[in-house]
């Protein structure tokens, strides 16, 4: 995975030069180039590896979603939302270029990463394109990742429309599991999977998604700033509706495994190492029971 992660570190220097004027590039390309773990990218051309697409075909999608993915985290640490100092070990990027540019950087990401899959993807129909721009759309927007951080910051002021368990089922899915599964969908649209194949890989990234955002729950609880890179213990001050403050750490903590390992056994049948290294890696820390 390292070399991959390498790969996508690259195309994502190479895909974001530095324009006039230059402070806007510069704002949206300080978090894009800070290390961040590259899941979506790695998730998104592993998809498409599995399924029989050249690694050539994805790349300009799998950084996009990349983009994308650093404009939410861009803006989720506004003051205005949840209002971190910091973000992968640095200050956040308003704490360095200002709230005005860090709002416009966020901005110029969600616009540049559609811009980047027209003309940068090589050897995709018109069909194809209107798709993968299709998913894009519709995932970051106000059925997607919008309507999450919505519901997640109502639920922070006790404002809940529907059961505290459809509520945060609703918000994991919809902040998080959203990307996953845009990431894999555009794999295997590139491959140009059937639509039961791709409805299989999107199963999977929403169980992962699920999965990856309360083992983030459950990190807020018991890390460290070191180990996560930004303010720990955020959600319990906030009084935020996570898994551990709904269920408590250890039912918790039950639910990842359980999710955890029906990922394993959705993606058995692909025998691929890269998935295998992604769900080791992540269920390491929780350990088994
Ligand atoms: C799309 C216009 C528009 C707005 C976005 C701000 C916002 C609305 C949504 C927030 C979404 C968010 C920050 C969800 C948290 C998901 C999460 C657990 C992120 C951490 O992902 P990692 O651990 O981070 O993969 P790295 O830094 O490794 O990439």
């Amino acid at each position: 995975m390292k070399e991959l992660i390498d790969l996508i570190d690259k195309k994502l220097d190479e895909y974001m030069p530095v324009n006039y004027p230059e402070d806007i590039f510069k704002a949206m390309k300080y978090t894009l180039m800070l290390p961040g773990k590259r899941l979506r990218p790695v998730m998104c051309i592993e998809t498409a590896r599995l399924l029989g697409a050249d690694i050539d075909k994805v790349l300009p999608a799998a950084c996009a979603i990349e983009m994308l993915h650093v404009q939410s985290l861009i803006h989720d640490d506004l003051p205005c939302m949840d209002n971190d100092d910091f973000r992968r070990g640095k200050p956040s990027n308003h704490k360095v270029f200002g709230e005005a540019n860090a709002v416009l950087a966020g901005d110029a990401l969600l616009t540049f990463a559609p811009q980047l899959i027209i003309e940068k993807s090589k050897g995709l129909s018109a069909e194809q394109v209107l798709r993968v721009i299709h998913e894009y759309t519709k995932f970051a927007g106000a059925y997607g990742l919008i309507a999450g951080q919505v519901v997640d910051i109502e639920s922070e002021g006790g404002k809940l429309v529907k059961s505290p368990e459809e509520t945060l089922d609703f918000i994991h899915l919809n902040k998080t599991a959203v990307l996953f599964r845009l990431a894999v969908r555009i794999g295997a649209i590139i491959a140009n999977a059937q639509e039961n194949v791709i409805d299989e890989f999107d199963n999977f990234a929403k169980k992962f998604g699920l999965a990856f955002q309360i083992y983030d729950d459950i990190m807020d609880e018991i890390s460290s700033f070191e180990e996560l890179g930004k303010t720990a213990g955020k959600d319990k001050n906030s009084g935020k509706l996570t898994y551990v403050s709904l269920y408590g750490l250890e039912e918790a903590e039950n639910k990842f495994r359980c999710l955890i390992k029906e990922c394993y056994d959705i993606i058995d049948k692909y025998k691929s190492d890269i998935f295998k290294e992604i769900l080791d890696k992540l269920s390491q820390r929780i350990g088994s029971k």
